[in-house]
């Protein structure tokens, strides 16, 4: 089945992480057989998709072989797949990708926007697969160096126009991409809130949004205690749902967590929101009308 996967509501991605030394959960799922229970589970909590990585983003982490991360993703994309669940693969790199398509990945999320690798937009054209372009400055040991915007907003959408344009230019359709502000990558902590507040800018550029702000460093800032130390990964989880519902309210197309439970009642809790009329919206309040009597009151 070709196509971004939809829903009358925002979506729910969860993490699958198949690495030994995520941030926040590293080691915990690294066999296979471990980390597909782990994606079952998260089903089972409310995810509609899950998203499979082998390599670590963690800020300062080192590149996986490539031959590690086929090892590490495709027996996992295999599993899930088989047991029914939308699988998303996680990866910078073409061969992964292409390997992950063939045996029925729905989805291609690039943490690089196809900067880390130039073959990947063209395995994108060629097999038709959705494709999350993030955006990304570099990698995990240097990215934190890279955090200098004029305006952090209108920097990424700029830099996100161009990943579309490379995109378009090698023959993938809008219909395939979406976009994803990269929080946490090469941006500081409060390069952040931003990004999230003036979400319907980006959302307004007209592509399906992804938002993966799950346990991310500016979260555990924001719940620092009173001696100044950051929450733990697994303290954001709240924080992480409070977000979901607000990005959900903005319009994003999915959120990505690490805890699933959560993030699908927020964004439950978002579309039943946002499907109340604006009453200054006379035209949406008869079309609601209508839709209560069949028609029979006018
Ligand atoms: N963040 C991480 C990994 N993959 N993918 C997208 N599209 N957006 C993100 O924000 C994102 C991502 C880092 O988190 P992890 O190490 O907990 O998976």
């Amino acid at each position: 089945m070709k196509g971004i996967p939809d829903a009358e509501r925002t979506l729910v991605m969860g993490v699958v992480n198949v690495t030994p030394d995520s941030f926040s959960d590293g080691g915990r799922w690294f066999t296979p057989s471990a980390a597909v229970a782990h994606g079952l589970e998260l089903i089972g909590q409310g995810a509609d998709l899950l998203d499979v990585g082998g390599e670590s983003t963690r800020p300062g982490a080192r590149r996986v072989p490539v031959q590690d991360e086929l090892d590490r993703v495709l027996p996992v994309v295999d599993g899930l797949v088989a047991r029914g669940a939308v699988v998303s693969v996680d990866t910078t790199r073409a061969v992964v990708a292409r390997e992950a398509v063939a045996r029925g990945a729905r989805l291609v999320n690039d943490v690089s926007g196809g900067l880390a690798d130039d073959a990947m937009y063209g395995v994108v054209a060629e097999t038709g697969v959705a494709y999350v372009a993030m955006h990304w400055r570099g990698h995990a040991d240097v990215m934190d160096d890279l955090d200098d915007y004029d305006d952090v907003v209108a920097d990424v959408r700029r830099e996100l126009a161009s990943r579309v344009a490379g995109l378009r230019s090698a023959g993938v359709r809008d219909e395939q991409i979406v976009l994803d502000p990269g929080l946490g990558f090469a941006k500081a902590g409060a390069s952040n809130w931003p990004l999230l507040a003036r979400l319907p800018e980006l959302v307004g550029d007209g592509f399906p949004v992804l938002v993966g702000a799950s346990r991310k460093r500016f979260l555990g800032h924001l719940l620092a205690g009173p001696g100044g130390e950051p929450a733990p990964p697994l303290a954001r989880d709240g924080a992480t749902a409070a977000v979901s519902a607000l990005a959900a309210a903005a319009g994003a197309w999915c959120v990505r967590v690490h805890e699933v439970a959560g993030s699908a009642d927020a964004v439950r809790v978002a579309a039943a929101w946002r499907a109340v009329p604006d009453p200054g919206d006379e035209d949406e309040l008869a079309v609601d009308e209508d839709a209560r009597t069949g028609g029979s009151t006018r």
